[in-house]
């Protein structure tokens, strides 16, 4: 940790490293090139990256190894009922991806189809804490398995009745033939630190960094909407547009039952949305990207 700098832990390879790395590039953070594994310096911001295990970042946040990490929240919820030092931890940000869900499963042709099933039962997960803490609060009494990973399996395997595991597509609970009956905790990757604010330069290096993160979240689904539309019909295209509280409407030279439109859609906008502008009988209809937004 250099004084001064923000050390921000990033998961070394996996899903969440993707992301993260994504966010901040997109928040304008450039990594200089560097031979080290688990350190990666910016060359315009003062931030040093650590690069290690997704399982290790609540930790080393709560250590104050590293000020701010990016995680899921079943990794540190899972840190949390495990280990009281991670009481000090808190979302910073939630940053809208690597969405999962945990969830109970067992063999689709089985006889556990709810949490009460469970009881005297034997399930494995990867989340030991996580899914002792859902089953004491509904008062059921099973034994759980801890495994690393490879846990839809375990049922097959005769070592345990039932899984909790994370559920993305749901095609791997599938192909194994288990069947999701509870869910236990939606995840997404979020922005942690320590509740005690750090002070001094690294804190306005936080709050800079937060608001350009907030900035990226929300121009993801943000789109600049250009279109012709009839002006007798201007309402009814002005509903449609998702998100959108007021576009601006300009002349068309030369067309007096026309007028230009142009939004800022804060919601997703689908193709159906498009098709629906059309037919209210707007044309020439464009959807942009926006590539960076403050508010
Ligand atoms: O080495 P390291 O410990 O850092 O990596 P890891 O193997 O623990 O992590 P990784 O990269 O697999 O996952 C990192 C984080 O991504 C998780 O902690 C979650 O917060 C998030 N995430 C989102 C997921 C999934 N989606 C997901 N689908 N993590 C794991 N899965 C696995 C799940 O365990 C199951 O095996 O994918 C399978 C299910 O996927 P579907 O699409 O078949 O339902
Ligand atoms: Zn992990």
């Amino acid at each position: 940790m250099t004084e001064n700098r923000l050390t921000l832990a990033v998961q070394k390879k996996g899903r969440l490293a993707e992301g993260g790395l994504d966010l901040l590039k997109r928040a304008g953070v450039k990594l200089a090139y560097g031979r080290d594994d688990l350190l990666r310096r910016s060359e315009n911001e003062p931030i040093d990256l650590m690069l290690i295990r997704d399982d290790d970042i609540p930790s080393f946040v709560a250590s104050g190894a590293c000020d701010y990490g990016i995680v899921g929240e079943n990794v540190l919820y899972e840190a949390q009922n495990k280990s009281s030092r991670m009481a000090d931890l808190e979302i910073a940000l939630k940053l809208g991806f690597a969405r999962c869900t945990l969830k109970l499963a067992s063999p689709r042709d089985g006889d556990i189809k709810s949490v009460s099933d469970l009881e005297g039962k034997t399930i494995a997960t990867s989340y030991p804490a996580l899914t002792a803490a859902y089953l004491k609060d509904r008062g059921v009494t099973a034994e759980i398995v801890e495994m690393g990973g490879s846990v839809e399996v375990a049922p097959r395997m005769g070592v345990a009745d039932a899984i909790c595991d994370l559920v993305s597509t749901g095609a791997t609970l599938e192909s194994n033939g288990l069947a999701a009956f509870e869910t236990v905790l939606e995840s997404e990757a979020v922005l942690v630190r320590r509740k005690t604010p750090s002070s001094g330069i690294i804190a306005e290096t936080a709050e800079r960094l937060i608001e350009r993160f907030k900035g990226v979240i929300a121009s993801r689904q943000t789109k600049y909407i250009l279109l012709n539309a009839p002006r007798d019909r201007l309402e009814e295209v002005r509903a449609i547009l998702p998100g959108t509280d007021a576009p601006t409407v300009a002349p068309v030279v030369g067309r007096e039952d026309v007028v230009a439109v142009h939004a800022v859609c804060t919601e997703a906008v689908f193709w159906s949305t498009l098709e629906q502008l059309k037919a209210v009988g707007a044309r020439s209809i464009l959807v942009m990207p926006i590539e960076k937004m403050m508010a």
